[in-house]
């Protein structure tokens, strides 16, 4: 049956190849060049992959159990090596129950504002945790775990941290504590005295609580939504903290743009965004070398903030998006990237109960059953669809570019054409060299030289693909064609809208 299935999606490939080569012939394909620039670039590590999920999540214990066949199947099937991390606005609502006698504690009072979660406290207990650590041995993947720092006491964060610790064991990464800090100001904090050094003292009694009942604790930190500001004054306080506890990561958040209904959450501009990555990148890696021992992760993001919009979260143009994001990303030397999702109710919670997206959809005359086909959240990478999940396009990318995980990134040097296209090459862990071009363009085909200079043999071919940017169907196709290397040199025609991977020997 996998056989079958495999050799249906590869002749949906060829098929989707010759249709593109006619409209080719009417355009003409832009001529293109790709060489290694020389060097090595970073080490991609082999879990750069990642998924983040809401810590409310673990209400239902049977969602991250080792029962949920499922679920553990499309982890494997992204990568069988990935990181989950948990957090999101939910993580600064959790209270640790570690029995079912322990009473509620009285919480500090929050205010209630839109896209933030009210003031719905929820536990997470024992069970939960405990269920977590038989998935993730059942899928591979290690885990970064959140700790609530907004509504939390530092003796109730050291018993979780306790009890997750002996649990999880080798499969926790580290401990993030506290959500987006940088939004405190607007449900949590006072925002006359809320600021980077406010919450570097708060982060600091947590950590050392925790540090203190568990020895070997590890931590990720800022987490912020999108003020970079503080990982630059993270970098410069770092230097003046007597005995620091181990910060392994420096870590953020992205989202392109949203909510769902800013009109310039769209698909030509959602593949034409490089230079904020960049700037991002730039900015973290700066403030992490000043920080020793730590690499930089993109803990939480996505193509629009609360809860995606369908039409450009949930299709194929968020491949190519989260491909290329993911590669940019490698680039700089970060150690992973965790896109953002799970359950449909979960990130409505995050986000104050309503996904922007479905009120789009009803407004604009879809009925319930057209909207329940939308994965929800609009940009989760796993959708849910009762006890069905399914790797949505977000995730093919993702996956797409995870092919590099493990491998060193090679500068490249590369001549577009005037095309949207960018292009990677890694030399993946088995030594052979590998690149990735993605060609986000909605209207030219590449026509690309490959120089190779002293290698002979044949390329194997790979593509990420769909009927069209809008469409809601993904696939990664191995083709059989194969693309000989002559003199050193290769030529393969890259259609619109695509990527490809080609791998040398
Ligand atoms: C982030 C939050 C997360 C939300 C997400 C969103 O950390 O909980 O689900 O935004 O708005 O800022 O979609």
């Amino acid at each position: 049956m996998a056989t079958r299935r495999y050799f249906l999606a590869a002749s949906a490939a060829t098929a989707l190849y010759s249709s593109s080569a006619a409209r080719l012939l009417a355009q003409g394909p832009q001529p293109a060049t790709l060489a290694l620039a020389g060097g090595d670039g970073p080490q991609m590590p082999a879990d750069f992959v990642g998924l983040s999920y809401e810590i409310q999540q673990l209400t239902e214990p049977s969602f991250f159990s080792p029962q949920n066949h499922g679920l553990i199947e499309q982890f494997r099937a992204l990568s069988p090596h990935g990181v989950l991390r948990l957090g999101g606005n939910t993580s600064e609502f959790a209270w640790w129950k570690p029995t079912p006698e322990t009473p509620e504690p009285v919480h500090p009072k929050t205010r209630e504002v839109e896209g933030e979660p009210p003031a719905k406290f929820y536990p997470v207990t024992s069970e939960a945790v405990v269920n977590l650590a038989g998935f993730l041995k059942a899928t591979g993947w290690t885990c970064l775990y959140g700790i609530n720092l907004g509504t939390n006491t530092p003796e109730r964060a050291a018993d979780e941290a306790v009890f997750v610790a002996k649990t999880l064991g080798s499969s926790l990464q580290y401990f993030q504590v506290g959500n987006e800090a940088d939004l405190y100001n607007r449900h949590l904090r006072d925002p006359q005295t809320w600021s980077f050094e406010a919450y570097l003292k708060e982060w600091l009694v947590m950590a050392r609580a925790i540090l203190k009942a568990v020895p070997s604790a590890k931590f990720g930190m800022p987490d912020v939504a999108s003020d970079m500001s503080w990982l630059t004054d993270l970098g410069e306080a770092w230097a003046g903290i007597s005995d620091p506890p181990p910060v392994t990561t420096l870590s953020h958040h992205f989202y392109f743009g949203g909510p769902a209904t800013n009109p310039k959450v769209n698909i030509p501009a959602l593949l034409s965004e490089v230079e904020r990555t960049k700037q991002m990148a730039e900015t973290a890696t700066a403030a992490a070398k000043k920080v020793p021992g730590t690499r930089v992760r993109m803990t939480e993001g996505n193509t629009c903030y609360r809860g995606g919009k369908p039409g450009v979260s949930d299709v194929f143009a968020a491949a190519l998006w989260s491909a290329d994001y993911a590669l940019t990303l490698a680039s700089y030397g970060y150690s992973g990237v965790n896109l953002h999702g799970g359950t449909g109710q979960s990130v409505a919670n995050s986000v104050g109960g309503v996904l922007p997206g479905d009120v789009m959809l009803h407004d604009a005359g879809e009925t319930p059953d057209q909207i329940a086909t939308h994965p929800h959240p609009f940009y989760t990478p796993v959708g849910t669809f009762g006890s069905i999940y399914k790797l949505e396009p977000v995730a093919y990318g993702l996956k797409f570019a995870g092919a590099f995980s493990g491998g060193t990134m090679l500068p490249v040097s590369f001549n577009a054409g005037g095309v949207n296209a960018t292009a990677y090459a890694s030399r993946l862990a088995d030594g052979r060299i590998s690149f990735i071009v993605l060609n986000k363009d909605a209207e030219k085909d590449l026509a690309l030289v490959l120089s190779l200079p002293g290698k002979s043999g044949e390329l194997n071919v790979e593509t990420l693909m769909a009927p069209a940017l809008d469409s809601r169907e993904t696939g990664i196709y191995g083709l059989s064609r194969k693309i000989s290397v002559k003199n050193g040199s290769a030529s393969v025609t890259v259609p619109k809208a695509s990527g490809m991977r080609l791998t040398l020997g």
